[in-house]
């Protein structure tokens, strides 16, 4: 079981917070900083909430001897990333009164607000909730928010298969009423054992865990990043059972070798409502009581069940079950891309995919992305989908409002942005990295667009422009792009410099190598070129370029 003694400073915080309320309603009323006490910090993130600074400003604040410029993140819970236009509209005027006004689509399908001051997080939480959206367990040692194939397009079964994300997103929801408290001024619990937690009890789990569903033959969601994959199986159009893998993570360390990105491994196959939700359940507790609970950088469940062994870790999972996974069933993913533009389901309801690069959603000289989902949104005609590689889907549109949806989509730039993207802009993805993000040691999706621009024209002198080999980009190694599961990744090193891993495959299920270390954007460009011109030459009919540098050994496997 996991350490006793040597508890992280976080699990202690998690124990003696009376249900993740902390100090938190103090933290708030002290007007003195616009920052939050140093052990609401870690709470607030199981609330949904980060607390950042604007790291452009840090130096002239310190120069000033003023604070730095404190504010929040705010990301929501949105299960296999559906909202209405009612909550489209909302989020708009949410992210316009409160926040630097862009509305980031997250690689797990679900949205961020950034740069909201300390007085205004309450007014945008209450907003959120007038609109019935919230960010309970959006971050935190919980079940964090649950992804599924986006495409309506893909299955018959896509609504059954979707009905399951929003399930499992109900069983890992925290039983504390400390968010409608704190955030919302409901009155608190008389009787405090209403939210007793059988699942969390008083310590959550050691670091966060995270579900993803995939529907064959796409694996859009990178179902195998997750700490718990289900890959749905079916035969003649019937949802039959899951796949189920556990311990799928990217995060590692620079210099710590003891951690490491990792694919997801099949236990084996599971069917039935009941079971399915119960064998997930358990893994969970599997991973409560067996996680590390020392060392933060070690706990998440891939470490588990390699410190367990895959055997005894299903062991486990099946006695606490009661019933054994029978064999994995087969399947094939054949790719994980988006489909772009307009498509229609098998009900005859339309489609369309808008590609939002590195789904930052804002007006800007190209496209007017803002106002064009804003004007969609208010026909109330069509729903919203957010995918796993950070793009939206208008959902839903019947026939008779296509042509009004399209021209909308038309006028504002959209379908020329989405049309004339390179296959490989399309496929590529970016975490936030800087100004935001605390943990970034380089740039991420300020400087993609960019380099992509430089990749293109190395495509076209090698005839490769119709090629969407997968680049990902990270601002440092904890993976929020999931870069090791791409052909081509930059990981940031240090302000400027990244290492280049190759390698991986195009649907998900092979993690790239180290080939450079710390190059900077001139020395990555001139790399790729030489790489791309042998690629080019000698490749074989239909090899993909992470195909091609694991044969041709460019990285050993
Ligand atoms: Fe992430 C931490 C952004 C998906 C692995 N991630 C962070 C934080 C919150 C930084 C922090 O801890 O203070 C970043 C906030 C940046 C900002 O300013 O907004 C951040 N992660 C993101 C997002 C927004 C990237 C994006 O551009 O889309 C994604 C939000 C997802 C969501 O909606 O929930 C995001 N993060 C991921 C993924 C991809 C996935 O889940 O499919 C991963 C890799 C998969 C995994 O979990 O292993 C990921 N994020 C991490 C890690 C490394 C965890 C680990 O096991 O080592 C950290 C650092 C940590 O937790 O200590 C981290
Ligand atoms: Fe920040 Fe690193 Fe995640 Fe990028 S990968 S958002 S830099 S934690």
């Amino acid at each position: 079981m996991s350490e006793k003694n040597n508890l992280s400073s976080t699990e202690h915080i998690k124990m003696k917070s009376d249900g993740l309320r902390g100090t938190l309603k103090e933290s708030l009323r002290d007007q003195i900083t616009g920052a939050i006490r140093e052990d609401d910090r870690a709470l607030v993130k199981f609330h949904g909430m980060y607390q950042q600074d604007d790291r452009d400003r840090r130096a002239e604040r310190s120069a000033k001897k003023l604070e730095w410029l404190y504010s929040f993140m705010i990301r929501l819970r949105i299960p296999g990333g559906f909202i209405t236009s009612e909550q489209w509209e909302a989020l708009h005027h949410v992210a316009g009164n409160y926040t630097t006004g862009v509305i980031k689509i997250t690689t797990r399908q679900t949205i961020q607000l950034h740069g909201i001051l300390k007085s205004n997080v309450k007014p945008t939480i209450k907003a959120f909730n007038t609109a019935k959206l919230d960010s309970i367990s959006a971050c935190g040692d919980v079940n964090r928010n649950v992804i599924c194939a986006a495409h309506p397009k893909f299955s018959p079964v896509h609504e059954e298969i979707f009905g399951y994300a929003k399930k499992l997103s109900q069983l890992g929801l925290p039983k504390t009423k400390a968010y409608y408290e704190v955030w919302l001024d409901e009155k608190p619990l008389t009787d405090k054992k209403e939210e007793e937690d059988p699942l969390y009890q008083d310590r959550y789990l050691p670091r966060k865990f995270k579900i993803g569903i995939a529907i064959p033959p796409n694996n859009d969601v990178d179902v195998f990043a997750n700490d718990c994959g289900l890959v749905a199986i079916l035969e003649n159009d019937k949802l039959i059972g899951f796949n189920i893998a556990a311990g799928g993570g990217m995060g590692a360390t620079h210099g710590n070798a003891a951690t490491y990105p990792r694919l997801g491994t099949v236990l084996g196959f599971v069917s039935g409502e009941e079971k399915v939700l119960k064998a997930v359940y358990e893994m969970i507790t599997v991973q409560r009581d067996y996680g590390n609970r020392s060392d933060r950088k070690l706990s998440r469940l891939k470490y588990t069940l390699d410190n367990m062994g895959v055997e005894a870790f299903k062991a486990e999972l099946e006695k606490r079950c009661g019933f054994k996974l029978e064999p994995e069933r087969p399947y094939e993913f054949t790719g994980r891309t988006d489909f772009y533009g307009w498509h229609k389901n098998h009900e005859g309801k339309w489609y369309y995919t808008v590609f939002v690069e590195n789904g930052r959603v804002l007006d800007d000289e190209q496209q007017l992305l803002k106002t064009a989902f804003l004007d969609i949104a208010q026909l109330r005609k069509t729903n919203f989908r957010f995918t796993c590689n950070q793009n939206i889907i208008i959902a839903d549109v019947n026939e008779e409002d296509k042509a009004e949806i399209d021209a909308i989509l038309k006028k504002y730039g959209i379908t020329d942005h989405t049309d004339h993207a390179s296959p490989l802009r399309k496929e590529s993805i970016a975490c936030v990295a800087f100004n935001t993000c605390p943990l970034a040691l380089a740039e991420a999706q300020r400087v993609l667009p960019g380099i992509i621009s430089k990749m293109e024209p190395l495509l076209d002198k090698y005839g490769l422009q119709d090629d969407n080999i997968s680049v990902r980009m990270t601002g440092c190694p904890n993976g929020c792009a999931r870069p090791y599961a791409a052909e081509i990744a930059f990981i940031g090193t240090a302000y400027g410099f990244y290492n280049l891993q190759i390698g991986g495959d195009r649907t998900g299920t092979r993690l790239n190598k180290l080939y450079r270390e710390s190059l900077n954007e001139e020395a990555l460009i001139q790399e790729l070129d030489g790489l791309f011109k042998i690629y080019s030459g000698e490749r074989e009919a239909g090899e993909t370029f992470g195909d091609f540098a694991k044969r041709v050994k460019w990285v050993e496997y």
